[in-house]
């Protein structure tokens, strides 16, 4: 019988220079196994811990030597000779040898990287495909991109209250089509904001972070890129927005410093409802603060029909509070990130629960990244149909498109872009 060999954590930089793991899983046929953990800046209150060493001098507090000590001992000493193709139970043990509700003990970063590295050594083993490997023969659907062109909020240090202003191409019939327009129309928008006088240099995502205040602004630029390109919008492409509103919500209100507003939540569901009014929004994550339940459900019974309400910082890709939202219909899409809930095993339950419950589903990224592409390999692994994974450049987030086109590559004729479907979602 195959089994684990060897584990072994180090710590290597993410995209904005700050420390994670990659932890290696060897297995006793010579496969092996390389994973590494992202790591968010507009994090929610109910996530999976990320254990670092806060009273360290090096990397102004932010190294993770406790969480690879937790992996290369304790780890280490509890899996290895384990059969790497039980995944649900080494995911079950790690979350018992934890023992806590948010994994504060070995530290969520500890716990997934070393969970993912166990699928990539299995996959390895059996000569398949990550997704392969995950999904198997049902496996078929290349997600819609969700590319983030204009950043702001906590991830650039602009006026825009709001963090993330993506692009959709939907309308098209195979990714790499959807995927060169989404490339033209950002190289469009370049153009466009250096003639406004305005700087491109890029946010975390690698979205351009002009110094606008304002989200109609950003949005028409973006229309405007859109008509340049020669693609027309509302219907090849669409517009979602991340509002990551958790950030703006302060004693009862939120505050739009740039837009120079303050609202309710009731006053926010009337911005919301105009906004898709003028623009053709067909997605909003976080549009209210994370605790902020029946904001969600409001927005979601007046425009759900038509629009995806995108819960991240809500459900933080926890199963228990995708449950309440279901129940209380406060949202009707999930973004799903691994390090919220920190194994792999408990991320596929979230997902499949969100699609029995035909909640729209869309693999993310963190801001912060790495070089590692197991999020497009687990969006076609379950269909999830959508991916949010940044801009058009820096190699950390095109990596994982292009492990996308390589995985359309090797369908062939079995691949189908989710664009194909994704107005059925919507029933209109
Ligand atoms: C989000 C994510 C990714 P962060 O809010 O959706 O875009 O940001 O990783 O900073 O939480
Ligand atoms: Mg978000």
């Amino acid at each position: 019988m195959v089994y684990i060999s060897d584990i072994l954590a180090r710590q290597i930089l993410d995209s904005r220079g700050n420390p994670t793991l990659e932890v290696d899983v060897k297995l006793s046929d010579g496969s092996l196994g390389r994973a590494a953990v992202p790591s968010g800046a507009s994090t929610g209150e109910y996530e999976a811990y990320e254990l670092r060493d806060d009273n360290s001098k090096f990397f102004n507090g932010m190294s993770v030597l406790k969480a690879i000590e937790n992996v290369n001992v304790e780890i280490f000493n509890t899996f290895s000779g384990r059969n790497p193709f039980q995944q649900r139970n080494i995911d079950r043990d790690l979350i018992e040898l934890d023992g806590t509700a948010n994994k504060n003990k070995l530290g969520a970063n500890a716990i997934l990287g070393f969970s993912m590295a166990v699928a990539r050594a299995a996959a390895n083993s059996l000569k398949l495909p990550l997704w392969k490997y995950i999904g198997g023969m049902r496996a078929y659907t290349l997600p819609v991109p969700m590319m983030n062109i204009i950043n702001g909020g906590a991830h650039a240090n602009n006026g825009l209250d709001f963090q993330e202003c993506m692009i959709m191409p939907i309308g098209f019939s195979k990714f790499s089509d959807a995927l060169r327009s989404g490339t033209e129309i950002f190289l469009n928008l370049k153009k466009i904001l250096t003639q406004k006088g305005f700087s491109t240099s890029v946010g975390d995502e690698g979205g351009f972070a002009p110094n606008i205040n304002n989200l109609e602004e950003a949005l028409t630029y973006i229309s405007e890129s859109v008509e340049k390109s020669g693609y027309k919008l509302g219907e090849e492409i669409f517009i979602a927005i991340d509002a990551a509103a958790s950030e703006l919500f302060k004693d009862n209100f939120y505050t739009l410093k740039g837009e120079n507003k303050k609202y309710s939540s009731d006053e926010l569901v009337i911005f919301w409802e105009n906004i898709c009014n003028k623009f053709p929004i067909v997605s909003i994550e976080d549009p209210f603060d994370e605790n902020d339940w029946d904001g969600f459900k409001e927005l979601t019974k007046r425009i759900g029909k038509k629009v995806q309400i995108v819960g991240d910082d809500l459900f933080v890709t926890n199963k228990e509070r995708l449950l309440k939202g279901i129940k209380n219909n406060s949202a009707n899409a999930i973004l799903i990130k691994l390090n919220q809930i920190g194994t792999l095993s408990e991320t596929l339950e979230t997902m499949e629960l969100a699609k029995d419950s035909n909640f729209g589903v869309i693999v993310s990224h963190r801001s912060g990244e790495t070089e590692d592409v197991f999020i497009s390999d687990l969006s076609v692994a379950l269909n999830a149909g959508q991916i949010k994974t940044g801009s058009l450049s820096r190699s950390d987030r095109t990596a994982k498109y292009n492990q996308l086109l390589r995985i359309e590559e090797m369908m062939g004729d079995d691949a189908y872009y989710y664009g194909n479907n994704f107005f059925n979602y919507f029933n209109i």
